[in-house]
């Protein structure tokens, strides 16, 4: 079970140029098969120096970093919502999304026809949100009718969840997204569970051209995060054509290209780090033998919870869990120091995994 990233948005904003600099990012030192499962989808590994610096300890043969599952989902038109275009195939995709990356369009290129016209990423972001709005409002028109159906019938239970969706309506009708309306956490739990596409996180990633990557921020990133803040979505600008072709040289190369063009870090990575943390993700490692592995799961799972993710059986028959953070691990220098000197903890079922934990499980069959 992987966590799941789509890339949403207008056509030709550069998804799929995304997508495809995404797919190949390098693994280092790992021999993990990232194969593309079809040509829309891609396993992405996750930087993160501290499973290399956890495997160099232990001299793994295996690495396996922490994955992301990204997704292009086929352009939206207007009018999906309605059906048009791919309309209802593209609302399905969206909904199995965990986390939505709205590409939209910085660049400005004559060769590249952008179909409302001129460049405007706030104007583009709200012809997007509409559809998905529209798409909401339906879920909940039906869901309001048997609900207000109930209330009048004086189940009066129901009256609150009667007022909330009569709330979130007005909202979207005004082409809102459910993510912005105002809320308690009861209310949001509510709204997830009706598993609306306008609840869903979003990171909007601005596109930029490559006249504007030494900028501190272009003209266009600022705009979308002036609309971003209401709904407290984080913004990130990428070049995403030029990210691709960076990706494709060798490292001194690329690392002379970066440098040339004022390019600090790679947005690819600062993408997946910010969506990894916009998931509430944390990793822990597990070494088994030759393999060090590093395995993503949401803040606050439990041990027993944990070793699920790592194999069904290990979740089962768990006994209990060998605990150390990879820092101590690296400081005493191996898994027998921390044992010899009681640092290698006992956890039991219900133990929060912390960020950066190796653990070590065992389990009866
Ligand atoms: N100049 C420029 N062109 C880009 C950039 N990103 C994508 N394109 C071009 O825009 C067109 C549409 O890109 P594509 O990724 O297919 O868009 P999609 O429809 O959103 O998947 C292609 O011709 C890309 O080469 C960019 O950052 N700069
Ligand atoms: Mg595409």
């Amino acid at each position: 079970m992987g966590f799941k990233c789509g890339l949403v948005g207008l056509p030709n904003v550069g998804k799929s140029t995304l997508f495809t600099a995404l797919s190949s990012l390098p693994v280092e030192r790992a021999n993990f098969p990232f194969t593309t499962v079809e040509p829309n989808r891609a396993t992405i590994p996750v930087k993160d120096d501290r499973l290399q610096k956890v495997a160099a300890l232990v001299s793994s043969q295996k690495i396996t970093p922490a994955t992301l599952d990204i997704v292009d989902i086929a352009g939206l038109i207007e009018g999906a919502s309605k059906g048009e275009g791919l309309g209802n195939r593209f609302l399905a995709h969206i909904r199995e999304m965990d986390l939505l990356l709205h590409v939209v369009r910085g660049f400005s290129s004559p060769d590249v026809s952008h179909m409302p016209g001129e460049v405007d990423a706030v104007r583009d972001i709200e012809i997007v949100e509409l559809e998905l709005a529209l798409a909401d409002l339906f879920v909940l028109e039906r869901r309001l009718e048997r609900v207000q159906r109930q209330v009048e019938g004086g189940l009066k239970d129901f009256a609150k969840e009667n007022e909330l969706l009569a709330r979130l309506s007005d909202h979207l009708n005004e082409g809102k997204p459910a993510r912005s309306l105002p809320a308690d956490n009861d209310e949001k739990k509510f709204m997830e569970n009706l598993q609306l596409l306008t609840f869903k996180p979003v990171i909007y990633v601005v596109n930029i051209g490559e006249e504007e990557i030494a900028e501190e921020e272009a003209e266009t990133a600022k705009a979308v995060r002036a609309f971003a803040k209401a709904e407290g979505a984080p913004v990130i600008s990428i070049c995403a054509s030029l990210e691709g072709e960076l990706e494709e040289m060798p490292v001194d190369e690329k690392l002379f290209y970066m440098e040339e063009y004022g390019l600090q870090e790679m947005g690819l990575n600062k993408l997946i780090r910010l969506g990894y943390d916009y998931l509430n993700l944390i990793t822990f490692f597990t070494i088994k033998g030759e393999e060090a592995t590093a395995w993503s799961v949401k803040k606050g799972t439990t041990a027993r919870k944990g070793a699920g993710r790592v194999h069904s059986d290990m979740e089962k028959g768990f006994i209990i869990a060998e605990v150390i953070s990879w820092e101590e691990l690296l400081n005493l220098g191996s898994l027998t120091a921390a044992k010899d000197k009681g640092i290698l903890r006992l956890e039991g079922r219900d133990y929060i995994i912390k960020d950066g934990d190796v653990m070590l499980f065992r389990f009866k069959v």
